[in-house]
């Protein structure tokens, strides 16, 4: 039997996967909140195919509960922040969850840590937590890492086919939890050692944000000069070996805004690159904000003028705010005098800032200036709606004419 600690975006969608595919699995979660909600046969976030793995795993005999199970294997994916001024990270939850884990759990059992850690993480803060308890690593426990890799908004296609990364201390261990998670995922499955499989893991997230970073400072490049960067990424992009992604208004959710920062926390005077790639994209949402005076003024908007910001999570078709551009604009806004900013995103029911709507024809009845903050589907096949009104297309979605960009 497989416990999996933390029921989140990761740990309940992989208990799932591995339920569905004959898996006997526990989840637990220190929330009983959400515990209780799982257990009403009601997922906790919207995401696509979710809801079918959900009642697949349930019919498959998954249990939820906030109690840690007896048992031979455990997942650990819990959330681990970072602190924002020392841009570490903070193994606390981790921590807590092993020491959990250590409390119940026989002798030669496996843990695998799912968590996105940085690098030497597990060396620095977990095998001390695991000997000082009386275990000897190796015999009485078995530890692993075995990083996620799936993206938000297509997970439960990505669980199933992205390859993989397990890292562990003995081959026989990497085999054998390779073996389980073979039970579902079509991928191809490394098994390495822990220290490499914690840096890839925020290597590839770093690889992306500065990716982006450079896409962020063509736009402004572009901007300075009137030349229009999403042509110019479009063409270079035809070269065989440039593949470069897509400016947007800034960089959210809990992973590419994060992890880079690890290595800049870690390696401070090593990390040059990923620094200030990072401090880019973090500029994007002020760099949107200065777009959107300038576009009042070049209109003959005054101060009062109406003007909208369309979405607030982090990125297209998900419900997740986590480090949302949106958010961050609107708290730069709120240290200048201009006219409070209307917001609306379909993915968000409850009300979480001032001026907000539930509606998209209420919303864009009340706004001069619409903001494209996220590219959800419901404006792409609502873009008819835009007509007449000034458009800052912050992700070059809008073929209405007239249309500015970052
Ligand atoms: N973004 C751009 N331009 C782009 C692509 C994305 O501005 O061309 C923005 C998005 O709008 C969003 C942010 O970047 O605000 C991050 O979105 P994302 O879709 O790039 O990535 P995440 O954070 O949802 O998921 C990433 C993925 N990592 C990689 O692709 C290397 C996913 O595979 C990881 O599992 C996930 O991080 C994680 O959990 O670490």
């Amino acid at each position: 039997m497989v416990n999996v600690i933390g029921l989140g975006y990761i740990g309940l969608p992989t208990a799932l996967m591995m339920a569905a595919h004959g898996v006997e699995v526990v989840g637990t979660d220190c929330n009983r909140e959400l515990v209780e909600t799982l257990n009403a046969g009601k997922t906790t976030f919207k995401e696509k195919g979710l809801d079918e793995l959900f009642a697949r795993a349930v019919a498959a005999g998954i249990r939820f509960t906030d109690a840690y199970q007896v048992t031979d294997t455990y997942i650990v994916s819990v959330p681990t922040p970072y602190d924002k001024f020392s841009k570490k990270v903070d193994p606390a939850y981790v921590v807590a969850a092993v020491q959990d884990v250590l409390a119940v759990c026989p002798k030669g059992a496996t843990l695998v840590i799912e968590s996105t850690v940085s690098p030497g993480t597990i060396d620095k803060y977990v095998r001390p937590v695991i000997e000082a308890a009386g275990f000897r690593l190796g015999s009485d426990l078995h530890l692993v890492h075995a990083p996620e890799r799936i993206i938000p908004g297509n997970m439960v296609y990505e669980l199933l086919h992205n390859n993989r990364t397990i890292g562990a201390d003995e081959p026989e261990t990497g085999e054998a939890v390779k073996a389980l998670y073979a039970s579902f995922c079509q991928g191809e499955i490394v098994v390495t050692d822990i220290r490499t499989a914690e840096m890839t893991k925020v290597v590839e997230n770093t690889f992306r944000a500065v990716n982006i970073a450079f896409a962020n400072e063509l736009a402004k490049i572009c901007r300075h000069d009137g030349m229009d960067v999403y042509e110019i990424i479009r063409i270079c992009n035809m070269h065989p070996r440039v593949n470069i992604l897509q400016p947007g208004p800034g960089v959210g959710g809990h992973c590419i805004s994060v992890d880079p920062w690890f290595l800049v926390g870690d390696y401070p005077s090593l990390a040059k690159v990923i620094d200030e790639a990072m401090k880019t994209n973090d500029g994007m949402p002020d760099f949107v904000l200065n777009r959107i005076h300038e576009i009042m003024q070049q209109n003959g908007m005054t101060d009062t003028a109406r003007v909208g910001l369309y979405g607030l999570t982090y990125k297209e078709d998900v419900d997740d705010m986590r480090e949302s551009p949106t958010l961050q604009l609107l708290e730069s806004q709120a240290r200048h005098l201009a006219p409070p900013l209307k917001v609306y995103d379909p993915f968000i029911a409850e009300d979480v800032v001032e001026n907000q709507y539930h509606d998209l024809d209420a919303f864009l009845a009340d706004v001069d200036l619409v903001v494209l903050m996220v590219k959800h589907t419901e404006i792409r096949q609502n873009m008819a709606k835009l007509a007449g009104k000034v458009v800052l297309d912050c992700h070059n979605i809008c073929d209405l004419p007239g249309v500015y960009h970052l």
